[in-house]
């Protein structure tokens, strides 16, 4: 039995790795995954500079999941493609992004002749930016970016869009993407942008910046990201599907695949359990299959199937 995939011609022996911005922003978190169970990793977000990113408190966890106002900080693109260069023992997916256009078409360039750096994913929706829109959430401009990184990078690359909610926005989002030949995986999705978490104890917001408003990930978000990854799956058949939301069991894992994801990436329950959590999953991945006579994970992917409509009497 087997967890091994791929994502376009990039070869993983098992099928998770972490979320970009979990465990992936200090050097320390970078070799711990690179000799943990994942099977891949991706670094945090980067910029062109370092950056602090928002005031703490910034990421809060309750039963439920977590909410996060990070802010983007990172080591910069410089310290991110440095590190990968000089580890090269599993895949690594360089996650980047940028503040405003024109500094997007700077690290976009930045990377565009490196050797190293294979598939990146470009982040078009951290909601976590004051005074900053979504890329993805205003179709014309991820059109914008999507033609810019087409004439500036002009290798394989992959995007990380927020949460959709509405038929018409996939169908819209999908026409998008679908134009361009390039874009070979898309990760859905990015954490539910500005919830609001409240400690009603303490009658204050769980979290500083924005008022309190933030991310949201973990169990809160699973059914939105199944949904996503199944109507991607459907609109984009020339795209791999990459999944992240809501993963805290290998059953969790399993319905991402059933609903489309060629892999998957784990954020909230890596950031509180730690790494071992990718044994564990892999596990409870693999004993699941064995329950149900699979071998291999391409034998699920995409195979939801609809419940057989009931006979009203
Ligand atoms: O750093 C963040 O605040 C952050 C980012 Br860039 C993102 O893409 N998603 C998120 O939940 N937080």
């Amino acid at each position: 039995m087997s967890l091994k995939t791929k994502i376009y011609d990039i070869q993983l022996t098992n099928c998770l790795y972490n979320a970009s911005g979990v465990y992936c922003r200090e050097k320390e978190e970078l070799d711990k995954l690179l000799n943990s169970k994942s099977g891949a990793l991706i670094t945090k977000s980067c910029t062109l500079n370092s950056r602090k990113g928002n005031p703490e408190p910034r990421y809060y966890c309750d039963n439920f999941g977590t909410i996060n106002s990070m802010g983007l900080p990172n080591n910069s693109v410089k310290f991110y493609t440095d590190w990968i260069k000089e580890n090269m023992l599993k895949p690594t997916f360089l996650s980047i992004t940028e503040l405003n256009f024109e500094n997007f078409c700077k690290i976009t360039q930045y990377i565009s002749d490196m050797e190293h750096i294979k598939l990146p994913e470009f982040n078009l929706s951290c909601p976590n930016i004051i005074g900053k829109p979504q890329i993805g959430y205003d179709f014309e401009k991820m059109e914008e970016y999507l033609r810019k990184i087409t004439e500036i990078y002009n290798k394989p690359f992959g995007v990380k869009l927020p949460p959709y909610f509405d038929p018409v926005h996939f169908q819209q989002v999908s026409d998008i993407l679908n134009n361009y030949n390039k874009l070979k995986y898309i990760t859905a999705i990015n954490s539910i942008g500005n919830g609001l978490i409240i400690d009603i104890e303490k009658e204050t917001t769980c979290i500083h910046p924005k008022n309190g408003m933030g991310g949201i990930g973990g169990k809160y978000i699973l059914p939105t990201a199944l949904s996503n990854v199944n109507n991607f799956y459907r609109l984009l058949p020339n795209k791999d599907i990459i999944g992240c939301g809501g993963i805290y069991t290998g059953g969790d894992i399993f319905a991402h695949i059933l609903a489309g994801a060629s892999a998957v990436q784990i954020g909230s329950c890596l950031y509180e359990e730690g790494i071992d959590c990718f044994n564990r999953l892999s596990n409870e991945l693999l004993e699941l299959m064995k329950n149900k006579g699979y071998n291999n994970i391409s034998e699920f992917k995409g195979q939801l199937k609809t419940s057989s409509p009931t006979i009203n009497r």
